[in-house]
């Protein structure tokens, strides 16, 4: 951030400095990445989605990977691990053979902010607000917001949602209500190429508690519609092989606590994609909460990297 700013911030990007590294990085790196746009947030700005692969420009039926940050306006770490991503995918490639391998057969997709509206506001006087939501009004109150993470549309309304605009968990009117979870929605649908969905694994990054989470948010059962014995046994032995890697700790959603209208049950339920949730760095309060120094920024998402290049390499046998 700027310098007004306070201390010890220095090294996080706003949402104008966000747009310069996705800038530069396509403009040194052509062949192998492209800035798209997914859409408009509330307050018109853009929803930017970096493509990775090579050549970037044809297309030629490789498996996806979405890794999605910033949903949650507080948890700006997640912002600074996209741009770790974003950075590792296109600087390594030709350097590091894993990184070439990958950029070669896969397609990357990298939503770096997911709500910039609401990360915008976080730090708009130069100190923190502790804002989660996204920056739309709310008809009727003037309570502002909806939790995109509760605005999806499997399993809409239920349990661990607010019907409260003032809440911080507000499910908004109706499922994809908030521009920016349904620009994320029509992103998803349109990467269904010849009637067969082309993205198999996601990872949508939030903070606190360091967790690897798979669905469902919304039920505690392990077995639900949608999901039966092997997908649970699949998210389970992916999760736990991730959380090897970084050293968070692995479960179904729902046991940290119910939730509904998460992006991850709708992803898996309606798309049939391989979701997880991230729960980053700190493990608890005390580091910090959302709001840790700048100094962790480098350790903290490099953490990510093995169990980032280990779903991407898993994105052809789901
Ligand atoms: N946590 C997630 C939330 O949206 C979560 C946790 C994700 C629960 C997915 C269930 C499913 O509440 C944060 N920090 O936002
Ligand atoms: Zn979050």
């Amino acid at each position: 951030y700027p310098e007004n700013y306070p201390p010890g911030y220095g090294n996080y990007h706003t949402y104008a400095e966000l747009n310069s590294v996705v800038d530069d990085l396509v403009a040194a790196h052509p062949t192998i990445a492209q800035r798209h746009s997914y859409g408009t947030s509330h307050e018109g700005r853009d929803l930017i989605a970096m493509k990775i692969s090579s050549p970037v420009g044809q297309d030629l039926g490789k498996p996806e990977v979405l890794l999605s940050a910033g949903m949650h306006a507080r948890e700006h770490l997640t912002v600074e691990m996209a741009i770790y991503l974003m950075r590792m995918f296109t600087e390594e490639y030709g350097v590091d053979p894993q990184i070439t391998d990958l950029v070669d057969n896969r397609v990357i997709w990298i939503m770096p902010q997911v709500n910039p509206d609401g990360g915008e506001w976080d730090i708009a006087t130069g100190s923190f607000r502790s804002w989660r939501k996204n920056r739309q009004p709310n008809p009727g109150t003037s309570a502002v917001g909806t939790d995109l993470n509760r605005n999806f549309g499997h399993q809409w309304g239920g349990s661990g949602s607010s019907g409260s605009p003032s809440s911080a968990t507000y499910r908004g009117s109706a499922p994809f209500s908030a521009p920016e979870a349904e620009a994320y929605r029509q992103f998803v649908l349109s990467r269904i190429v010849d009637g067969e969905q082309r993205i198999t694994m996601n990872i949508d990054f939030h903070t606190y508690s360091e967790l690897v989470l798979w669905p469902y948010g919304y039920t505690s059962a392990s077995l639900a519609p949608g999901l039966n014995a092997d997908a649970r046994d699949t998210f389970q032995a992916i999760g736990a092989e991730m959380a090897g890697s970084n050293g968070y700790q692995p479960m179904q959603a729902s046991q940290l606590y119910v939730a509904s209208g998460v992006s991850i049950d709708w992803m898996w339920a309606n798309q049939g994609i391989f979701a997880y949730t991230f729960e980053m760095f700190p493990a608890s309060a005390s580091g910090g909460g959302f709001y840790p120094p700048d100094s962790v920024i480098p350790a903290e998402t490099a953490r990510n990297r093995d169990a980032v290049l280990l779903l991407t390499e898993y994105a052809d046998c789901p």
